[in-house]
């Protein structure tokens, strides 16, 4: 695998089209064999492996600066994790607009389609620390950073498109109950015990976000295969200052998708970092991970046309009522060269907006604007952070705010405030660029309350849940039984399924039988309403293709050579890459052909996998080989995952002999001839099969074969 450490970190983006690779190749140091080791002070060292003593074995002496620089440095390596989203991975890359909107904003950054914005993309999981593991039931966070000419535009925003509460003011209610618990620090990086079933069963507003989280949203396959939400309802202003409420949309080419329950737990102790190396191996061959990113726009005077309010964050706008019109691309396409400069210093804003976009009265948007920037403070030392590569600007920045820890910039000239009789940094009009919030009246009462019809949290929880398939209905019971299985409160019991009865009988019944509580009665007031696009199984956003699946291709020496290579240049055709799994680390060999392994039988599980092959070979060596008990598990564990598994020539046999759950067992029916059955396609013989090949890609692009009836394993 690609992920190790790279001592030469490539500047050669110092040259390339990417404006903010440009200006971060000037703080990017090349280290090489040709950089001897020198004090911060820069004075070259002779020795770093022994420290100064009086004699071989005397004591350490004060005078040993190198000593104590490096000693010293090392204590202080550690800044605070973040307070929530502490795991993440973030990666470069850039945003093209294909359509201007200057109907609805003046944000150039929305109107010019020649240009090409960087942009950096922080992915993240919200509970856990930052040593958690990747594949954990969380929602995933989506924060975006637009390098636009006019400044940093920092949409912060999630995988899922709604929030558990409505209010800033709860923001350390609802994220202390969902970390560990206070007195043992259990569990890491999941909901599931009791301080936050307590808090969602005792905060009603929770209802919608519960059930996004105990869905297969919480569990994505790959980063690439997630949407990313802006969430809150923003505003769009156009150049003759007309206001609209927009709601930002990433919708992956990749399709929408994810693993499934059983899958993530192994994955978060086979590989804690599933979703960061997937990311990076892909852009390293160059597979970059694309968005479309789109607009959501409601004119201002339609804003109580709802019968949700659009200031609140726990509801969606269905795209069934206002449809997502999709203006541009976003293209991960660059690794880090350093992730702790780089993705943990990174410190996004909710507040970074650029001319032409402004905040709604989202309580909960409104908190966060005073709250990014304050964390930082204490993350990053204070208020200069803003002058850390990663997170300046591409356009020069001047003001009058000087001083503070790690000031960076030095200004020259005799101002420092304003007005000043130089006219040094000096506002400028809207005309000329300068941003300037749209006048609004505004009246009220100072009042701690909320709109009236932030009250209904039942109605789009239903909605939610009525669209799911029943798949995924299912998943969801498997989730709610898990995760309430681990609350030892019955209290906490009884009031999640009152909760959920609320929402749904059905759902409620199946949850109460699995955690031992009486069946509520029927009492349910479900409106039947869905929506088309919620779906990730039959919705109308979602998309289906092979790219960025892996297959493994589990072999051993004297392998059937025509049908591996063949399918190899098939899944290669298709976007899909073929990893090989042999007996040992370097590679396989049949007759005249050798190929690299990418992984050992000790070194993956199925679970590393979309697809399993196991292909046929010769002689007594290879039957041996493929009776071994890892491969006879990789391929029953890829069946209850609902994976698709082909095999060919020998090993089609074999697979008649291992007996897969389920019974299943497809025709063998002659030399060349292709069979499938539940998603388990046979090749007989040792040719090659331009079908074979097509069957399999087919079934990888479907992502799972759903109609295969694991029971609830794959939950
Ligand atoms: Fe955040 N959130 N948040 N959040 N959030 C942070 O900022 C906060 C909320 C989100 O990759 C913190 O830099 C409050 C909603 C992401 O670096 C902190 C409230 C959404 C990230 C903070 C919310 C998010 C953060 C911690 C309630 C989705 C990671 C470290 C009003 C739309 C950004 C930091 C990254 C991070 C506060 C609610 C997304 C403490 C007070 C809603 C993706 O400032």
């Amino acid at each position: 695998m690609r992920s190790k450490l790279t001592l030469k970190p490539a500047v050669d983006y110092a040259t390339g089209s990417n404006a903010k690779g440009r200006q971060m190749a000037n703080y990017t140091q090349v280290v090489d064999s040709g950089c001897p080791i020198r004090s911060y002070f820069g004075v070259a060292q002779a020795d770093t492996d022994s420290s100064l003593k009086a004699g071989q074995r005397g004591p350490s002496l004060l005078e040993d600066y190198h000593f104590r620089e490096k000693i010293s440095h090392f204590d202080h390596e550690r800044i605070p994790e973040r307070v929530v989203h502490a795991r993440g991975a973030a990666f470069h890359g850039e945003f093209v607009l294909h359509t201007a909107i200057p109907e609805y904003t003046s944000a150039a950054v929305l109107n010019d389609t020649s240009r090409r914005t960087p942009v950096f993309l922080r992915f993240s999981t919200v509970a856990g620390s930052r040593g958690s593991a990747d594949t954990v039931r969380d929602v995933r966070g989506f924060a975006v950073r637009f390098y636009t000419e006019e400044g940093n535009w920092d949409i912060v925003g999630n995988n899922i498109p709604v929030f558990f509460i409505q209010d800033a003011i709860k923001f350390p209610d609802v994220i202390h109950a969902v970390k560990p618990e206070p007195h043992n620090e259990i569990p890491q990086a999941q909901t599931a015990h009791d301080n936050a079933w307590d808090f969602f069963s005792l905060t009603p507003e929770t209802a919608h976000m519960m059930l996004w989280t105990m869905s297969d949203r919480a569990i994505p396959r790959s980063y690439a295969m997630m949407n990313g939400f802006g969430v809150h309802s923003f505003i769009l202003v156009n150049a003759e200052g007309k206001r609209h409420f927009v709601k930002f949309h990433f919708k992956p080419k990749l399709g929408v998708h994810s693993l499934v329950w059983d899958e993530a737990l192994k994955l978060a102790g086979q590989d804690p970092d599933f979703h960061r190396r997937d990311m990076y191996d892909a852009i390293e061959d160059g597979n970059y991970a694309e968005w479309e990113f789109g607009v959501q726009v409601v004119p201002e005077e339609k804003e109580h046309d709802f019968d949700f309010d659009l200031l609140d964050a726990t509801k969606l706008i269905p795209e069934d009522l206002v449809p997502v019109k999709y203006i541009g691309t976003l293209t991960l396409n660059r690794n880090v060269s350093e992730y702790f400069p780089e993705t943990e210093q990174v410190a996004f804003c909710t507040q970074h907006i650029v001319p032409g976009i402004d905040f709604s009265n989202d309580p909960l948007l409104q908190g966060r604007n005073f709250s990014y920037f304050d964390t930082q403070i204490s993350r990053l030392g204070g208020p200069n952070f803003n002058q850390i590569p990663i997170n300046m600007p591409l356009c020069p920045v001047f003001n009058n705010q000087r001083d503070a820890m790690h000031r960076m910039t030095i200004n020259k000239g005799g101002a420092n405030y304003w007005p000043n009789r130089f006219d040094a940094p000096h506002p400028v009009p809207p005309q000329k660029g300068g941003f300037l919030s749209e006048p609004l009246p505004v009246s009220g009462t100072n009042i701690r309350a909320r709109g009236e019809k932030f009250s209904d949290y039942l109605s789009q929880a239903q909605l939610f849940y009525n669209s799911m398939s029943d798949v995924e209905k299912k998943h969801m019971v498997f989730a709610f039984s898990f995760e309430l299985g681990k609350v030892d409160d019955t209290g906490i019991h009884e009031r999640i399924v009152v909760r959920l009865n609320e929402i749904d009988h059905s759902l409620a019944k199946q949850v109460a039988v699995n955690i031992g509580q009486p069946v509520p009665p029927n009492t349910t007031k479900n409106h039947g309403k869905k929506s088309a696009f919620l779906s990730q199984i039959d919705g109308k956003a979602q998309s289906f293709t092979p790219k960025g699946r892996k297959v493994g291709i589990l072999l051993y020496d004297e392998f059937d050579t025509a049908p591996v290579l063949a399918l190899q240049t098939a899944l290669k055709a298709a976007g899909t890459m073929a990893m090989i799994v042999g007996p040992r680390k370097g590679s396989v060999t049949s007759g005249a052909t050798t190929l690299p392994t990418q992984f050992t039988f000790e070194t993956c599980r199925s679970t590393h996998f979309d697809a399993i092959y196991v292909a046929g070979g010769t002689g007594e060596a290879y039957t041996r080989g493929l009776n071994t008990g890892r491969l006879i598990h990789a391929v029953r564990e890829a069946y209850m995952h609902q994976k698709p598994i082909a095999v060919s020539g020998s090993a089609v046999e074999w697979l008649q002999r291992i007996a897969l759950p389920g019974e299943v067992s497809p025709a063998i029916s002659g030399e060349g001839k292709v069979e499938v059955e539940k998603g388990v396609v046979i090749l007989e013989g040792a040719t090659e099969s331009p079908q074979f090949a097509k069957t399999l890609i087919d079934l990888l692009a479907k992502h799972r074969v759903w109609e295969r009836d694991v029971g609830h394993i794959a939950a």
